[in-house]
Parts: structure tokens; C-alpha cells; sequence
């Protein structure tokens, strides 16, 4: 593996120190101290297999933003001595350097209704600061990659191949797939009437993609901007629900722990629309409750045909470790379903 104490002079940067930063399992990501501070990342290029799409769409937004909305704090990437925002190695793997933005920090789990307020208005900053922008200009950096269509069609073909013991182990998470098969019609519907509107959205809402102001306890920014890209709003603000209503997240083997935090549900509603509250229609509005099951369904699809397929996307420390986020994930499902 090429160091990156050697990558980052490919930046023009005399680095002190260099350092593992994160908790992120796709990429590597690395501090980079000297004068000024620095976030250096190796992109995974078997996850991305287009990191110029990302490194194109990341300036596109960064255009726009600096001319319309010259106050917001959009991690844009730095170019390279050669004036490119990607440095790629000997062995193929692009690198891009960040600025770091000193005085923040990230959560890994939503403990407040202050806090699922404030990271909901700030991933919601980015979608509506982003309205005016030709949302044609950018390209999709993962091929249909909230397509709940698709993602029904994937477990379908899981299934077909799995092995025998794979479908035994899984008997009740595929009946609890086939059973929320009408949420694939509701959002088919959705998508096909025009009800929804194409729009540039995060799509990877965690809680830890917000940097916190130290000081204000509020967003300062959204980071991770891999699948920043053409979609829908329910992607985002649904992924939100998935992510911070529960108080444990998707690695939870004790299903009785999963649960729905209604007031982390309504502070998460309230943060997300003081900021896209006059943006979104009226129509687009009326899927709100229907953006957590979407977004939960779609993972819980996604883990469960990966376990079927036995194991070849998400990382995993032991073998069923797919099966119980995707037990987890349809616990949480019922949950929100339940609500509903
Ligand atoms: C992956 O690795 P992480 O946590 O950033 C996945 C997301 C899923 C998430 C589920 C590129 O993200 O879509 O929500 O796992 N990202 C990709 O834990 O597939
Ligand atoms: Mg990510």
C-alpha cells in the first residue's frame, strides 16, 4: 500500500503528522496535521467505481453554492498540484485532500431532541440551498442506488441462488421482505405519477456526517458527499428516521431494544423542514410518513440479500451478521409500520 505521508506532497502540503481519523468503513481517511489542518482520504474504488462522477458532482454543488449561497460551508475538495481534485497512485486508488473545519465535532448516535433537530436541519440546508441548481448536471455516482424497485429485484435474485441453509436461517426475514412488498407499489406510484420531485439530495444521513459547531451545538456542515446526487427527498429525510429514531442502530442482536424515540421522530421532522418546509409541495409532503419505511425497507432488503448472497457487500465480523441487521432493520420496520 502506497503511504500517505508520500501522498500528501502530491498536495503541496509539508505534513507534521499524519493520523487515522473516523470511524467511516468505506474509505481511508486521515488527519493531516501542518500549518493549516487537513482531512486526506483514499476513496475505495471497488465501492466507487466512479470517483470522477463524485469528484464532478462535489464541484458542480460547490460552484453554485459559492456563487447563491456564499456563507454556507461546503467541504469542497482541494486540487492537487497538478490542479485535479483526485491524486491517483501507482495502484490505481484516487486520494483528495480536505480542509479540515477546526472547532467541530460528530456524534455517532442521536442521544437528544436537540440533536436529531439540528442534523436534520442541516442535511436539510444542503437539499434546499441546492433547489436551483440544473439537477441534470449531475450524474448518478451509484446506479440506482435508493431504486426501491431495483432493490426488490436484487433480493429476488438473492433468493433464487441462495443456498438451501442460507434460506432456512432466513425463513422469517424473507416472509417479513415478501410481506412489505407493498411499499415497492406505493413508491413506484410515487416515482411514476411525478409526485416527487428530482432533487439533489446527501443520501447517506447518518447522524455522523454532520459536523457540530463546538461552540453552538449546531450544523456547521454535511461531509461524506460520495452520493451526492439526483434524488429524492424521502431518501434523505428517510434514512434519518432509520438512522436516529432508535435508540440502538442496526448491529443490535436484542431486538426489544429496537424502538421508535417519537420525540427524536417529531424534533428530526422539525429540524428537516425549518429548512425544506417551504420547498417541498404539498404533494411531496403527504410521503413523509411513508420516507422511514421506504428507507428502512430498502436496507433491511439490501443486508438480507446480502446475507443470501453470502456476504459479498457489506463488511461483516461474523457469518450472520447481515441476517441480524436485517432482522434488526425489519423489527424497526414493523415498528415504524405500526405508527403509521
Ligand atoms: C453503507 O458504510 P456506510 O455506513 O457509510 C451504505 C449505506 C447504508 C449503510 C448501512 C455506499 O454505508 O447505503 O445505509 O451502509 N453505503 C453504501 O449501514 O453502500
Ligand atoms: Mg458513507
Amino acid at each position: 500500500m502506497i503511504l500517505s505521508e508520500e501522498i500528501i506532497k502530491e498536495f503541496g502540503v509539508s505534513a507534521t503528522k499524519i493520523s487515522p481519523l473516523g470511524s467511516g468503513h468505506i474509505h481511508q481517511t486521515f488527519k493531516v496535521e501542518s500549518k493549516k489542518n487537513f482531512v486526506l482520504q483514499r476513496v475505495n474504488k471497488n465501492v466507487f467505481t466512479h470517483p470522477k462522477i463524485i469528484a464532478s458532482n462535489n464541484r458542480i454543488a460547490y460552484q453554485y453554492l459559492k456563487e447563491h449561497h456564499p456563507d454556507y460551508l461546503f467541504p469542497q475538495a482541494l486540487p492537487d498540484q497538478n490542479g485535479n481534485d483526485l491524486f491517483y497512485d501507482e495502484e490505481g486508488f484516487p486520494w483528495r485532500l480536505y480542509p479540515l473545519t477546526e472547532n467541530t465535532y460528530t456524534l455517532d448516535e442521536v442521544r437528544s431532541e436537540k440533536e436529531a433537530y439540528e442534523a436534520a436541519k442541516g442535511f436539510g440546508l444542503l437539499t434546499k440551498n441546492l433547489a436551483g441548481v440544473d439537477a441534470s448536471l449531475f450524474k448518478p455516482t451509484l446506479d440506482r442506488f435508493h431504486d426501491l424497485t431495483r432493490r426488490y429485484e436484487q433480493f429476488e435474485d438473492a433468493l433464487q441462488k441462495a443456498k438451501p441453509e442460507a434460506l432456512r436461517a432466513a425463513k422469517k426475514e424473507i416472509a417479513a421482505a415478501k410481506s412489505f412488498n407493498y411499499l415497492v407499489k406505493e413508491y413506484n406510484h410515487l416515482i411514476g405519477e411525478g409526485v416527487l420531485i428530482t432533487r439533489i439530495m446527501h443520501n447517506d444521513t447518518k447522524v455522523n456526517n454532520i459536523l457540530f459547531d463546538a461552540l453552538t451545538h449546531t450544523a456547521a456542515c454535511a461531509i461524506d458527499l460520495d452520493t451526492l446526487m439526483p434524488g429524492y427527498f424521502i431518501y434523505d429525510l428517510g434514512d434519518m428516521v432509520r438512522t436516529f429514531v432508535s435508540p440502538v442502530n442496526e448491529e443490535e442482536k436484542d431486538i426489544s431494544k429496537v424502538k421508535v424515540r417519537e420525540s427524536i421522530y417529531v424534533a428530526l421532522l422539525e429540524g428537516y423542514l425549518s429548512e425544506m418546509g417551504d420547498i417541498l409541495t404539498k404533494d411531496e409532503k403527504k410521503s413523509i410518513p411513508f420516507s422511514g419505511m421506504m428507507m428502512t425497507y430498502i436496507m433491511a432488503l439490501r443486508m438480507l440479500a446480502d446475507f443470501l448472497r453470502g456476504n459479498t457487500y457489506y463488511h461483516i465480523t461474523y457469518p450472520e451478521q447481515n441476517l441480524v441487521r436485517a432482522k434488526n432493520q425489519f423489527q424497526l420496520l414493523t415498528l415504524l409500520a405500526n405508527k403509521k
